[in-house]
């Protein structure tokens, strides 16, 4: 990769910026360290400036500015990722784009989809749709500052997607940017629409490398009549495997999530409360028709599965119940800098990579410790590894677990994406050719390589 830009990001650029987009456009200064980290913490950079375009002809306008100046740009959604996708370089010459004033928003009840830029997040796309029974199927912790437009970007699974699939299952169209800077808009809106390539397709889990999202058309799914959850005690991973293999067969299924003691901890500290049950658990939601039918299907899933002491609730209470998993990133975070290994095993292989960790860590450095959680169902743990002393975890701990699920069958990111944490292990998963031909199609779209050059990408 040819590093000239970085000796010499143009002030220029900045006044051209000015010049057409208005130079409250264009942000400097103290004001531009949030867009300069993580959600973590883990990753940082220095950027030398945010741009604010408006709409997708802004974002054009940047994109052709940056290709002639040779500057590299970072879009960047609600800054909620996990792996410095969106951070700049620590070299401070990278100009980030922020996408907060897009902020359209229209809702067609009929067809069941919506129409939004990228400024929108979840809880707003999901409080506009909610006025029509409907809301966006994929759903998250993070979801008061997740943009849409980045949950698209990174492809996020999320908690439901046993049940509706990720992010790409939603995509039925979207407005870009190359990094050519030309407009692609595909905002018909059929379902039915198969003329060739999807190339709106290609977008989930490119993470900012061949385009800037502007806008996306995306179906909805029926907010359900009633909703329950139960607490499956689970002896160890084995049991919680097989709670979650019966759970997935169950139709009015829409989650289920794994907790165990040495998370809960953590949340209970922050909230002050003990969990239901000690011990490890499977957390499942239900939906049905009224909340007696959602009680009364998670109640017969305890007892085909003996799990006789199961807690089943609605209401308040079963929302108390799945509180407990969507606090732990939170919780994890009021700890220390987690190493954030999202991991997926095959299900069959999902209890020996669990026990595992622990140990495989411990051999590399006995200060290491895992708090494991995650969507069990889906073969998904997260592993958030911590120093008993408060550092940060060193590469050599994320090397660690990679390698176990690597070993495992799995793979080095379930949902999270890649960014600049996982390309030391993008080799591990991907053959030579494959990262060719992805290297081919980012060359394509951004010929220049101005679009997030680092994320995704193994350094030369
Ligand atoms: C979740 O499932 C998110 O809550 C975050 O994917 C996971 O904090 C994490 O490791
Ligand atoms: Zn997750």
């Amino acid at each position: 990769m040819t590093d000239s830009r970085h000796t010499d990001a143009p002030e220029a650029f900045l006044e051209n910026v000015r010049d057409l987009l208005g130079s409250d456009s264009v942000l400097t200064g103290d004001i531009i360290s949030a867009y300069e980290r993580d959600w973590t913490g883990r990753w940082t950079g220095a950027a030398r400036a945010v741009v604010r375009p408006r709409d997708a002809a802004e974002v054009a306008a940047l994109v052709r500015l940056a290709r002639r100046f040779t500057v590299t740009l970072i879009p960047r959604g609600g800054g909620t990722g996990l792996v410095g996708g969106a951070v700049p370089s620590s070299e401070g010459t990278d100009v980030m784009v922020c996408m907060s004033r897009m902020k359209d928003l229209s809702i067609d009840p009929i067809a069941g989809t919506a129409l939004l830029g990228a400024g929108v997040t979840l809880s707003e796309l999901n409080a506009a749709a909610a006025t029509h029974g409907l809301r966006f199927a994929v759903d998250l912790g993070s979801r008061d500052s997740a943009s849409v437009c980045g949950m698209v970007a990174t492809n996020a699974g999320g908690l439901r997607m046993l049940r509706w699939g990720d992010t790409a299952a939603q995509i039925l169209g979207a407005e870009v940017v190359t990094g050519r800077g030309d407009v692609l808009t595909h905002l018909r809106g059929l379902t039915k629409d198969n003329v060739g390539v999807r190339w709106h397709q290609i977008l989930p889990g490119s993470e900012g490398t061949l385009a800037i999202i502007c806008r996306v058309l995306v179906r909805l799914v029926p907010i359900p009549a009633a909703v329950a959850w139960a607490w499956f005690p689970a002896v160890d991973a084995r049991d919680a495997v097989r709670i979650a293999s019966a759970a997935r067969r169950n139709v009015g299924v829409s989650a289920v999530e794994y907790v165990h003691p040495e998370g809960l901890a953590l949340v209970a500290a922050l909230s002050g409360r003990r969990p239901p049950l000690p011990g490890a658990a499977v957390i499942i939601e239900a939906s049905a028709r009224s909340p007696e039918r959602a009680v009364d299907a998670l109640s017969e899933l305890a007892t085909d599965l003996d799990s006789h002491d199961a807690v089943v609730a609605d209401g308040p209470a079963g929302r108390d119940l799945w509180a407990w998993r969507d606090r732990h990133t939170e919780s994890i975070a009021r700890v220390g800098i987690p190493a954030k290994c999202d991991v997926a095993v095959p299900l069959t292989q999902w209890a020996a990579f669990h026990d595992a960790v622990p140990v495989a860590l411990t051999a590399v450095d006995p200060e290491l410790y895992a708090v494991r959680f995650g969507h069990i169902a889906d073969g998904n743990l997260h592993i958030n590894v911590l120093r008993r002393d408060g550092q940060a975890p060193s590469e050599r701990a994320d090397a660690a677990v990679w390698d176990l699920a690597v070993s495992c069958g799995g793979t080095v990111s379930a949902e999270h994406g890649i960014g600049v944490a996982k390309t030391p292990w993008l080799s591990l998963v991907r053959t030579p050719a494959e990262l060719a031909a992805i290297e081919q199609i980012r060359r394509a779209w951004d010929p220049d390589n101005i679009l997030s050059p680092r994320t995704a990408r193994i350094p030369e």
